[in-house]
């Protein structure tokens, strides 16, 4: 069992200089931290990254190291120059902006580009002296998002898992970046993709679908020969961390002061770090405009606004704090008065104490971001909320909105409702506001940050062992030498061979795909050994088969084992077959034709296929879920089977399969070897068929119910060009 290994940019610690010069270390109480503290300080395993200051002194560096390290900590040194271009540069000047959609303040500089990919790299030999291969490494954050494939390159068989904290955009707001296609072929090097909601994971399935032309099943992708598992996983609070300190002591002292200090009125809570996409412009404009609607709450309310510096380096977020500030200025210059100030404005941050009182205090918790990956401060304010009364007003933009829907949720653009919201939340009855409590504070103790790391870690080494078993199915020398034993051993062999896929690679016209001279020549060598009989097994029609490989002394079960030909026999067909089903069918087919460019039907004797590979990716998978379910509404009475192929929807009578073509020819031509190699889960039917002791070989990487698999049509014509040799 090998060590965990956390990756992010930032370690959970800080590190200050004091007026001595002498280096103070704080640990940081941010909810990652805590969610992983039970991760990272157990046994050896370690957390990698930036410790928060850049040191050029090489004393200073060892003496971090040193004492990081009993900690279970290890620091990965970035220079001034790499901070200013990787972290507030490329990190939160061109990335941050474009995953919040806030593209307009999105800069796309190559310098900037060129200093990521550098500390990404840096990020990756940091961990190479420390990684092993049984190792688990978690790489966290928009920050590393190339980290993930730079390690897949020098360890390719390590567990990788990628979270992602911040939304994943749509398509079409990704496309813009200049570097997407890296982006995402750093996020597919790990095993286990995850984010906060199913939206996210949408959008990035849908930017692999376009960028890397890779689809799914299920949120499964597989790449090369390596399957890797997409996921939402929506991070949850340390509970009992927010509900015991809203219950300590020091926690009611501090809100006794505060209220002191207040009086008897409303408070309306809103915290952030200093952000654009937090949307606190917006809001302190819902606020004005609630004291102007509703005069009776002035001198009744107060907004206290906490605003956690952050990032002020960075041009936008020097041009938001002028803003907020001014904002501040204005609504408490126009409504305050002698005893009564309308926002209570904090720039700074807070001890845990503090915020708990705020949170204890808080009538309403305005949480309403124009994005947020997840927002932990309104599920804060829910756990921190012992007597149940508090109402929470939620962004539908943020993450948290997606479980907390007993909120009151709300679209930060629409200020109308915003202001009605915020009265409804005010006027709420006790009774109502508990039952709403009760419910959120239900699903935050269940759905908590030691659940969330516990979902993760789990379904990475599921994903992990899933890989293995599939890798050890795979074909290496042992196996070929098993394989080639047998076959030389034996003296009447069966060869099943699938077409599109097994011996030709896919393309984007069935027409396309004629056999290539290497093929031929595989074939006709394979063949013309009096002990083989080679039969191609296909969903082709027969005209086709027939035209590109009737030379060849091989037999052919054509259109899912519609047709059959001995070589040199005439074609055979099942008794009994109707053709009638196809003059309703084809027209329906025919009308999803019209209305997706780009897709085609194929008319076979006894089988109609819609093939959509040309079609626009989310579109055309889109287009093959509605014929399925309308095609098997309407060929319930017509002993119709409905197949989804790789980008076909086919459909053909319920008698014909592979496996009882397979059946018929193993009666026929009695043997002792049998090998069988398909692609897709119609030639799962052949496999099914084959006697056990038989060779079965999956092409591609899903579950199979094959003894091997073979990575694809290259490694199909290696093998079958080795056996071939032999006599
Ligand atoms: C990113 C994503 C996602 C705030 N003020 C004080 C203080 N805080 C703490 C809060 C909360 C944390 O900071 C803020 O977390 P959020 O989730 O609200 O926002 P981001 O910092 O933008 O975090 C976000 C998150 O990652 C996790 O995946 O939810 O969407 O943007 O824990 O309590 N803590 C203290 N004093 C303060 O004054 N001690």
């Amino acid at each position: 069992m090998g060590k965990t290994i956390i990756i992010s940019n930032r370690l959970p610690v800080k590190i200050l200089k004091s007026a001595k010069g002498e280096l103070v270390y704080k640990p940081s109480e941010g909810g990652l931290a805590t969610g992983l503290g039970s991760i990272y300080r157990k046994g050896n395993n370690v957390w990698l990254g930036w410790p928060g200051l850049s040191f050029k002194k090489d004393s200073d560096k060892t003496e971090v190291t040193q004492k990081l390290k009993s900690e279970n900590m290890f620091p990965v040194f970035l220079t001034a120059e790499e901070i200013k271009l990787y972290y507030e540069g490329f990190s939160n000047e061109t990335l941050w902006p474009t995953f919040h959609y806030f593209n307009q303040y999105a800069i796309y500089k190559k310098s900037l580009w060129e200093a990521y990919e550098k500390v990404n790299k840096k990020f990756c030999e940091a961990l190479m002296e420390i990684a092993e291969p049984e190792d688990t490494i978690w790489v966290h954050d928009y920050q590393l998002l190339l980290l993930p494939g730079l390690i897949r390159q020098q360890m390719p068989n390590v567990s990788v898992g990628f979270f992602l904290h911040i939304p994943f955009p749509s398509y079409e707001v990704f496309r813009l970046l200049p570097w997407r296609k890296e982006l995402i072929d750093g996020m597919l090097g790990a095993d286990l993709v995850g984010f906060h909601t199913y939206d996210d994971m949408r959008h990035f399935l849908s930017a692999v679908s376009r960028i890397s032309y890779l689809s799914n099943k299920r949120g499964q992708l597989t790449k090369g020969n390596r399957v890797i598992q997409v996921d939402s996983f929506p991070m949850g609070i340390d509970y009992d961390k927010y509900a015991n300190s809203a219950a300590s002591p020091e926690t009611i002292k501090r809100e006794v002061r505060f209220r002191a200090s207040l009086g008897d009125q409303k408070l309306i809570l809103s915290i952030d770090r200093l952000d654009y996409s937090k949307g606190i412009p917006a809001r302190l404009g819902i606020f004005d405009i609630f004291l102007q609607n509703f005069p009776k709450y002035q001198k009744r309310v107060s907004l206290i606004l906490i605003v956690v510096p952050s990032r002020d380096k960075v041009e936008k977020y020097k041009e938001l704090k002028r803003e907020v500030d001014l904002l501040v200025g204005r609504i408490n210059g126009r409504y305050g008065t002698m005893n009564w100030t309308p926002i209570h404005y904090f720039y700074r941050s807070f001890p845990l104490e503090d915020l708990s009182a705020f949170y204890r205090m808080a009538d309403v918790a305005m949480v309403t971001p124009m994005r947020d990956g997840m927002n932990l401060v309104c599920k804060e304010f829910v756990a921190s909320k012992l007597d149940k009364k508090g109402v929470l007003v939620l962004s539908e933009m943020a993450g948290s909105s997606k479980e907390l829907s007993d909120a009151i949720i709300i679209n930060p653009n629409d200020k109308t409702q915003v202001v009605d919201a915020l009265h409804q939340a005010l006027t709420m009855p006790e009774e109502e506001q508990s039952l709403h409590m009760d419910t959120m504070q239900a699903t935050l103790k269940r759905y908590n940050i030691h659940h969330w790391v516990k979902m993760f870690l789990d379904r990475l080494e599921d994903i992990k062992e899933r890989q293995q078993s599939l890798a050890t199915k795979r074909i290496d020398e042992e196996t070929v030498q098993i394989i080639m034993d047998k076959y030389t051993k034996s003296k009447k062999r069966l060869f099943f061979l699938d077409y599109d896929g097994t011996l030709v690679p896919f393309y984007s016209r069935p027409e396309q795909a004629s056999p290539g001279k290497e093929l031929l020549e595989i074939l006709t060598s394979l063949t013309e050994n009096p002990n083989n009989h080679v039969v191609i097994i296909s969903g082709r029609d027969r005209k086709t088969l027939g035209s590109w490989l009737g030379h060849l002394k091989m037999d052919m079960i054509c259109e899912h084992g519609v047709w059959l030909r001995a070589h040199g026999e005439e074609w055979e067909t099942i008794d009994s077959l109707s053709n009638e089903w196809k003059s309703d069918i084809k027209p329906i087919l025919e009308m999803y034709v019209n209305k997706t460019p780009g897709s085609l039907v194929e008319e076979k004797d006894y089988s109609l296929a819609w093939h959509y590979r040309k079609v626009d990716p989310g579109f055309g998978d889109l287009r093959a879920r509605e014929i399925v379910s309308h095609l098997k509404y309407l060929s319930a009475n017509m002993n119709l089977q409905v197949l989804e192929g790789d980008m076909v929807v086919e459909i053909k009578n319920i008698e014909v399969n592979k496996g009882k073509a397979a059946c018929k020819w193993m009666e026929r031509y009695p043997s002792d070897f049998i090998m069988a190699l398909g692609d897709d889960w119609t030639d799962e039917d052949t496999f099914k068929a084959i006697p056990k002791d038989g060779v079965t070989i999956k092409v591609g990487s899903a579950n199979s119910e094959a003894k091997y698999s073979i990575e694809n049509h290259t490694g199909v014509r290696d093998l079958l060009g080795l056996i071939a040799k032999n006599k």
